[in-house]
């Protein structure tokens, strides 16, 4: 389903103070021009698809006309802008080139025949250029900054009198990552390193003049996402100046109200969306006390302290008579990315989450008061949820009015610390073992899994789902981590085409956080 809420009377407010700041701090990128390694044919791997090296080897130089493809693999994961020479042979070239360009993250993105995309979100995303070359021979630069790693080229026409020899494929990717700035990871754990190459690979891609969530597809800031990003960031790469211009990009650019959007737009310039999430404006304040956490910078922390306040503000207006907050159709808040999943227990438990680390800040800025003001609406909310969340008998958070019980409310939960750590840990076990339905699905979710595990104390669970789910990701293809990943459902997209899933997102990084922080220190 997908995100089509805006909020009503939309009305950005800008702090052009701030965002001068964000727009200061914008990185340069790092350029490295690649060249395919191999030709590939695409065939057809149970379900799905898989590259496979030509045989008989494709000869290159052999000119091409209609009909005729090429499929080349840069053999990893690239983002960047590509050009070619395209030499005619024959006749001088009495008609146009006509070319269809595919690049794909995956093989099915070139296997798969776009006219019958039929998905929810624009089919714009999808990677298919069909392009006239009129003066032959020619240097061909396509202007469009694409993410792939296969590229397929098909003549779809020349001329009866002549055909064009296709040479000097190159692709100038763009980062703001510098790998150089990674430390090694200190393991023998082959497991481990293949989870770590990947996750960086994937935040790499995603580096650019923001955090993007998929350079393939959204290519913007999101906040839920940005937060994730930013902790694989400082354990990784350490640019905390890209973070720090997020930061002041969402408080810069804020919507009706000084909430902060879900989501914003660099180009032409600085935009807000008119999309609010709940729990995205909510971590804002997590995102910032992180930052601080991680740079010590009292500056920043002290110039957005008011945009983290006044997330709190906004929120807690939606808290109703019992003292919980107010569930509500439609996409009000994200949590994760399943079919039916209710959101009010998680909504609640992000609020909590959200309140103890903006207690955190104010007390690091020496305001008592408001940090105390924090606590007791942190207490407030937990008698609430524990009176009318809790389910005694079950043994699990229950949410909204058909009491659904789902593990993303269970593990928002643990992460809120409405319980201490062993009963947190027995909240886990429990559902570990009794599965109770209405699953994870992506590895935004997972992350959240993990860090639950990881924080009531289970470093042998989360060091097993961490190998399990990201590590089945890679056994089924992946080298830079995907969107979304239902191990039960290989093939799932939430926007009715998997066409249009992202195979390099940002969220599905975070493996490289929990190695580098929590199992190879
Ligand atoms: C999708 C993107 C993005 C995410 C939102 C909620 O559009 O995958 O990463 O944050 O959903």
């Amino acid at each position: 389903m997908a995100i089509t809420n805006a909020i009503k009377d939309f009305r950005p407010i800008v702090n052009d103070a701030f965002v001068a700041k964000a727009q200061a701090l914008t990185p340069r990128l790092i350029e490295r021009e690649a060249a395919p390694v191999r030709t590939v044919n695409i065939v057809p791997r149970g379900e799905d698809y898989a590259a496979e090296t030509a045989s008989p080897a494709f000869d290159r130089s052999a000119p091409m006309g209609r009909g005729n493809r090429l499929c080349l693999d840069f053999g990893e994961h690239l983002v960047g802008y590509v050009t070619f020479s395209l030499t005619p042979v024959g006749s001088p070239a009495d008609a146009p080139a006509l070319l269809r360009l595919r690049f794909g993250e995956i093989p099915y993105e070139i296997a798969a025949d776009p006219s019958q995309y039929d998905g929810e979100i624009s089919r714009s995303w999808i990677q298919e250029e069909i392009i006239h070359v009129d003066v032959l021979p020619r240097q061909v630069s396509l202007p469009r900054r694409y993410a792939f790693r296969y590229l397929e080229l098909a003549v779809l026409d020349t001329s009866p009198k002549y055909r064009v020899v296709v040479s000097d494929v190159v692709c100038r990717s763009v980062t703001s990552a510098d790998m150089a700035a990674v430390p090694p990871l200190r393991t023998d754990d082959e497991d481990l390193i293949r989870l770590d190459r990947t996750a960086l690979r994937t935040m790499r891609d995603c580096m650019q003049t923001v955090f993007e969530d998929g350079p393939k597809r959204d290519r913007r800031l999101w906040m839920g996402d940005l937060r994730l990003q930013a902790l694989t960031n400082y354990a990784a790469f350490r640019n905390n100046d890209l973070v720090k211009r997020c930061l002041y990009l969402f408080a810069g650019l804020t919507q009706n109200e000084g909430r902060v959007g879900a989501c914003l737009f660099t180009e032409p310039s600085p935009q807000v969306d008119d999309t609010a999430l709940f729990d995205f404006s909510l971590f804002f304040p997590c995102a910032l006390w992180d930052y601080f956490q991680a740079t010590g910078d009292r500056e920043t922390l002290g110039e957005l302290a008011p945009t983290a306040w006044r997330q709190i503000e906004l929120a807690l207006r939606d808290v109703d008579s019992r003292g919980l907050v107010a569930d509500r159709e439609g996409w009000w808040c994200f949590l994760d990315w399943g079919d039916g999943l209710n959101k009010q227990a998680g909504a609640h438990a992000v609020l909590i989450y959200s309140l103890r680390r903006a207690a955190e800040a104010a007390r690091a800025l020496g305001d008592a008061s408001r940090a105390a003001g924090y606590e007791s609406q942190i207490a407030a909310l937990t008698d609430a949820a524990l009176e009318h969340l809790w389910d005694e008998k079950l043994g699990f958070f229950v949410s909204g009015a058909e009491r659904q019980v789902s593990w993303a409310s269970q593990v928002w939960f643990a992460l809120a610390e409405v319980f201490g750590r062993e009963q947190n840990a027995a909240l886990l076990k429990h559902l570990m073992e009794r599965d109770p339905g209405v699953p994870m699905v992506t590895p935004y979710m997972y992350h959240h899994f993990i860090d639950a595990l990881l924080r009531c104390g289970m470093e042998a669970e989360a060091l097993a789902a961490m190998k399990g789910y990201w590590g089945e990701m890679i056994k089924d293809g992946a080298d830079t981590f995907w969107e979304l990943y239902d191990p039960e459902d290989r093939y799932a997209s939430p926007y009715g085409s998997r066409l249009v899933n992202s195979f390099c997102h940002a969220w599905s990084g975070t493996p490289s956080y929990f190695i580098r922080t929590y199992f190879c220190k």
